[in-house]
Formats: structure tokens, C-alpha cells, sequence
């Protein structure tokens, strides 16, 4: 399957009648929702006093198994709602996780006559998903909300979660899928091609970086969340407080750097993702204020050598990004949505980019880590 352009629009009509299942309720609206690459999301809106909830038609090309997905929320939620019963976050802030809700037959999933998997969740109400981390009160929140939800999860037996997404974040492996798709592809060398192909040339031993010291044992699994990018996390219109982490579907083992990394690599870019205005830079008094918000919530389950590898975590996630993009790219997109020709290509040109300004500051960024402790 391949997404077209505009594939946002896309069964409009069927999110109307899967909104229908997992509410008895009249709906005065159904919108577009969000700005996830992979699943499409949906607000819907009943009628009355009913309350708005959360859509999602899963996309099944990625999530080969939804299935198990839900299976992992299930499991996910209840563990973390028993541990929020006796977590007190700071002076009783407000932190909340999304409920799935289900159908009149008690299943967390509808599917279509299409085969299109649709799952709803409740809305988490009075907060925002922000794209661009907005200055170093935001950052420090987006950190703690990813190190509050590390320490809700470390007690989650790891054989509880099913791994819905094998592979991922396991870079060599993203590497070798890359040359495989490049030898296949055989694309015109235009010359923001030709940059992308020489930058991952030029870094191929980075990849092995995180999985080298995983397999040495310097590193070990832990439940993580997988996707905690800076717009994951949600943030009170108010009080300006992080809310809840979303986007659960790729919790399972992991390391603790796929976060890390991920979170920063999202967070101290503020041009964004599809890149602003300007140059594209790692922003340091923002990763500053990133890792001060996580050390907060979790640093103490960060052992010294672990500490060691956040500087190579953000460079390879920032890195690994681009090479998934720009493989998506060579290979017609079939796995990130776009809304333009080219728009993984330019995608993949922004984290190559952010890559080599996290490089130029690597004496700075290691220098940060350290002063957390
Ligand atoms: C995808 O769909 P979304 O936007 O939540 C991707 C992440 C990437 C992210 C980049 C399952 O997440 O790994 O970091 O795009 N999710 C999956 O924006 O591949
Ligand atoms: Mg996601």
C-alpha cells in the first residue's frame, strides 16, 4: 500500500460509522485530528453532553498485528492506573492516561467492511499537542512527562507486552533494509539524493552504536514508550504542565535511549520536523532543560555508563529518522504518509541536517550531560 497525497481526507465517511460503535450517542462531528505520520485520528464529536473521544483507524502495514497492539494498551493501562493510585506527582499536578473505550459487545476494536481496524480512546480535555517545543518551561515538562511515564512503566513485566513492531529502533537493521531498497531503487542522483546517500555512507559504523554496548551488556532492556517525540506529549492549555504522554502503540522492551534520543531530537529542533524557517539546529539550552525535566522524574534509574550513551542516543535517533525517511522515500512511501512529492526526502534532509548540528555540538551536549550528575 502506498499513501497518496491528501491520504489525511481519506474514509471520512467510515470514521463516521466506526465513531458510531464505540458510542451510543447522536455525532454532531467527525475532523481530522492530530499530525501522525503513520495511523490516521480522528475527534469526534457527539451531540449533547456526551463527551468527545479519540478515533484511530490503525494502520495496518505498519502494525502487521493491531490486535496485540490493543492487547499492550490493555495491559499498559492497567498496570499504569494501579500505579497511579499511589503515585503522587509533584504537589497532586493533573497527569492522566487515555481509557479505550469499547463497543456495545465489549471489544476494543471495530473493523470495517474494508478491513480498516478502527480502535477510540477518551479525549484528554484542556491540553494541546504542540509541534515545536516553544522555549526551556515547555522542554522541561515534555522531559519530565517522558521520565514520569519511564518510572510508571519499569515495573511492567516485560513478557506481559507482545512485540508489535519487531526491529524497531534496532538501527543496523534499519541500515541493511536502506541497502537493500537503494540497490532496488536505483533513483536519479539529483543532488539532495546524492547528500543523503553520502551522509549515511559517511556514518555507517554509527549505527551499531547503541546496539554494540546493548549487546556488551553495557545496556539492557526496559519497558519504554517508543515514540515520545515533544508533540506526544500533551500539555495544559493553563497551568502549562505536561498532562499525559500518547501515542501507546509502540510500548514494549526497549532502551531507554530510543527515548532519550527521541525525545531530544524532537524537542530541540524548533524548526520542527518538516523544518522552519532557516537553518536546522540542535538547540542546547533546550536539551538542557529537557534532561533536567527527566533527571527529575527518573534520573535515578540511570546507571553512569547509561548516562554516557545519551549523547550518541540523540545523534542516532536524529540519524536513524532520516535514514527510515529517506528509505521511505526511495521506496515510494509506503510506510509515512505524505502531503507532497518529495516530502520524505525533505523530511530525511531536516534529521541529516539536525544530525550534523548535533555532531558540530557534541563537546557542549556531552558537557550538559554531565552536569546533571
Ligand atoms: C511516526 O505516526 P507518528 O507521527 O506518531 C513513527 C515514529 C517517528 C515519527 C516521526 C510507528 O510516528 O517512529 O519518530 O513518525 N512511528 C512509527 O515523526 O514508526
Ligand atoms: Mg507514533
Amino acid at each position: 500500500m502506498t499513501h497518496e497525497f491528501g491520504a489525511r481526507g481519506r474514509g471520512e465517511d467510515n470514521a463516521i460509522a466506526a465513531a458510531g460503535r464505540f458510542c451510543d450517542c447522536p455525532i454532531a462531528d467527525v475532523s481530522e485530528f492530530g499530525r501522525g505520520n503513520v495511523n490516521d485520528t480522528f475527534l469526534v464529536e457527539p451531540a449533547g453532553e456526551h463527551k468527545p473521544f479519540v478515533l484511530q483507524r490503525l494502520n495496518t502495514h505498519v502494525f502487521r498485528r493491531p490486535q496485540l497492539v490493543m492487547r499492550n494498551l490493555r495491559v499498559l493501562s492497567d498496570h499504569v492506573l494501579r500505579r497511579m493510585e499511589t503515585f503522587d506527582p509533584e504537589q497532586g499536578r493533573r497527569w492522566e492516561i487515555p481509557r479505550i473505550l469499547l463497543t456495545p459487545d465489549l471489544s476494543d476494536h471495530w473493523i470495517d467492511s474494508s478491513g480498516s481496524f478502527w480502535r477510540a480512546m477518551s479525549f484528554i480535555e484542556g491540553a494541546e499537542s504542540i509541534d515545536s517545543v516553544r522555549d526551556e518551561v515547555h522542554a522541561r515538562e515534555v522531559g519530565w512527562a517522558v521520565g514520569t511515564f519511564h518510572s510508571l512503566i519499569r515495573d511492567l513485566p516485560a513478557g506481559k507486552l507482545s512485540d508489535t513492531l519487531e526491529g524497531f529502533h534496532v538501527t543496523p537493521l534499519y541500515l541493511g533494509r536502506y541497502d537493500q531498497v537503494l540497490a532496488a531503487a536505483k533513483p536519479s542522483l539529483s543532488p539532495e539524493v546524492r547528500f543523503c546517500i553520502d551522509f549515511i555512507n559517511s556514518r555507517r559504523a554509527l549505527a551499531q552504536v547503541l546496539e554494540g554496548a546493548r549487546a556488551r551488556g553495557a545496556l539492557g532492556l526496559r519497558p519504554i514508550h517508543g515514540d515520545p517525540k515533544a508533540n506526544n506529549i500533551l500539555i495544559d492549555a493553563k497551568t502549562r504542565r505536561a498532562v499525559a504522554i500518547i501515542d501507546l502503540d509502540t510500548v514494549k522492551p526497549g532502551l531507554l535511549h530510543y527515548d532519550i534520543g527521541d525525545c531530544l531530537r524532537s524537542s530541540c529542533n524548533p524548526g520542527g520536523e518538516d523544518g522552519g524557517e532557516g537553518d536546522v539546529r540542535f538547540d542546547p539550552d533546550l536539551c538542557r532543560a529537557v534532561l533536567q525535566g527527566y533527571y527529575s522524574a527518573a534520573g535515578e534509574f540511570l546507571a553512569p555508563v547509561e548516562r554516557e550513551f545519551i549523547f550518541d542516543a540523540v545523534r542516532l535517533i536524529a540519524f536513524e529518522l532520516g535514514m527510515r525517511f529517506f528509505t521511505d522515500h526511495l521506496e515510494g512511501n509506503p510506510y509515512f504518509k505524505v502531503a507532497r512529492e518529495g516530502h520524505n526526502l525533505a523530511r530525511a534532509l531536516v534529521q541529516f541536517r539536525l544530525t550534523a548540528s548535533i555532531e558540530s555540538q557534541e563537546t557542549v551536549i556531552r558537557r550538559i550531560v554531565k552536569e546533571m550528575g
